[in-house]
C-alpha cells in the first residue's frame, strides 16, 4: 500500500517538472517576443454591449456629452484592461460628462463597469458613476460614491422604480484604485429586483418589487461632479448583458492577483497531472474545466502566460 502510494508520486514527479519547464520556456518566450496580450476571457453570459474604450475613441457609444465645463476625453495613460480608459474631469459642482449607450434592451439586464476615482467625498457629499435610463430617458437607478455626515464612506444606490428610494452599503473606498461595479435590474410587476455588486460581491438586493413601467434603455457612465468640485473618474471595461458578468478575470490567475506569473506556474505545476477527486487537483488550474489539469490546460495556461489585468 505504502510502496504503491510512493510509486505513484514518482511517477508524476517527472510530468510535472517537464510541464513547469515547458511552461516557464514558453513564458520567456512570449515576454521576449513581447506577444501582445489577448482579451481576458468571458463568462456564459450573453454581452448585448462591450466596450472598453479600446478603438481609442468613443465610436461604440451613441452619445458623448459634458455640462457645465466638464472634460471627457479617452486617455491612454490610465486603464484597467487594455491600452484605453474613459477619462471625466469635473471642476465644479454639478458638472456632467458621460458616454450613452442607448437603445438597447434586455430584461433582467446586468451592467458592469469599472471606476476610478482620484478624490472622496467630504461629509454628506456624494458624485455620480453611473446613470441607467429608461425609454423616456428618465433614471431607473444611478450609482453614486457617498460619505455621510458621519464619515462612512461607500456605495449610495439611487433607484425610482416602483418609487425613490436610496440604498447605502458601507465601503472604505481609495482613491485611484479600480473598483469592479454591476447592477442588476430587472423589470417585473411583482418580481422586480435591483442587486449591487462590488467586486464581484453582492452588496445590495432589493427583490419582490413592481418595477414595472417604462422599459430600460440604456446607461451613461462618467456622470457627475456631484457636490464636488475638483474630480477626475475613470471607466472602462463596460459590458452589458443578460446574466451576471462578474469581474474581469484571465484563466490561469490562480492566486487571483490579476496577473499569470511564476507563483501561478507554481501552483498549475503543482496540480498537473492531477484529477478532480485527487488532493492535488485544483480546479483554477483546470482551465478546460474537464475535471482534470492535463496538457490541453497547460497549452491555455501557456497561451496566458505573462498577461495582467490592470
Ligand atoms: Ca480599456
Ligand atoms: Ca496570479
Ligand atoms: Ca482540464
Amino acid at each position: 500500500m505504502f510502496q504503491k502510494r510512493e510509486g505513484g508520486t514518482k511517477t508524476r514527479l517527472r510530468p510535472i517538472i517537464r510541464t513547469a519547464l515547458t511552461a516557464l520556456v514558453i513564458g520567456i518566450l512570449t515576454l521576449a517576443f513581447n506577444i501582445p496580450p489577448v482579451e481576458s476571457s468571458e463568462r456564459t453570459s450573453a454581452a448585448i454591449f462591450t466596450s472598453g474604450f479600446e478603438s481609442g475613441d468613443y465610436s461604440e457609444w451613441t452619445e458623448n456629452a459634458t455640462d457645465g465645463g466638464a472634460t471627457l476625453v479617452v486617455v491612454s495613460d490610465v486603464a484597467h484592461h487594455g491600452s484605453y480608459s474613459s477619462e471625466a474631469t469635473f471642476t465644479a459642482p454639478w458638472q456632467g460628462a458621460w458616454s450613452g449607450i442607448y437603445d438597447l434592451s434586455a430584461n433582467p439586464v446586468y451592467v458592469r463597469w469599472y471606476a476610478r476615482f482620484n478624490a472622496l467625498p467630504g461629509n454628506g457629499q456624494a458624485f455620480t458613476l453611473i446613470e441607467s435610463i429608461d425609454s423616456n430617458d428618465y433614471s431607473i437607478w444611478d450609482l453614486d460614491i457617498w460619505r455621510g455626515e458621519g464619515g462612512t464612506i461607500g456605495i449610495w444606490f439611487y433607484r425610482t422604480r416602483p418609487s425613490i428610494s436610496d440604498h447605502y452599503y458601507p465601503h472604505n473606498f481609495e482613491v485611484n484604485m479600480w473598483y469592479c461595479f454591476e447592477v442588476k435590474f430587472y423589470l417585473h410587476a411583482s418580481f422586480g429586483e435591483y442587486r449591487v455588486y462590488l467586486n464581484g460581491l453582492e452588496v445590495i438586493a432589493l427583490t419582490g418589487l413592481n418595477t414595472s413601467g417604462s422599459a430600460w434603455k440604456g446607461i451613461k457612465v462618467g456622470r457627475g461632479s456631484g457636490f464636488l468640485s475638483n474630480l477626475t473618474t475613470w471607466t472602462d471595461c463596460v459590458k452589458v448583458a443578460d446574466a451576471y458578468i462578474g469581474p474581469e478575470v484571465i484563466p490561469g490567475d490562480i492566486d487571483g492577483d490579476h496577473d499569470v506569473d511564476a507563483y501561478d506556474l507554481y501552483l498549475f505545476a503543482r496540480a498537473f497531472g492531477s484529477s478532480v477527486e485527487d488532493p492535488t487537483y485544483e480546479p483554477k488550474a483546470d482551465l478546460d474545466g474537464d475535471s482534470d489539469v492535463d496538457a490541453n490546460d497547460l497549452n491555455r495556461f501557456s497561451a496566458n502566460y505573462g498577461k495582467t489585468i490592470e
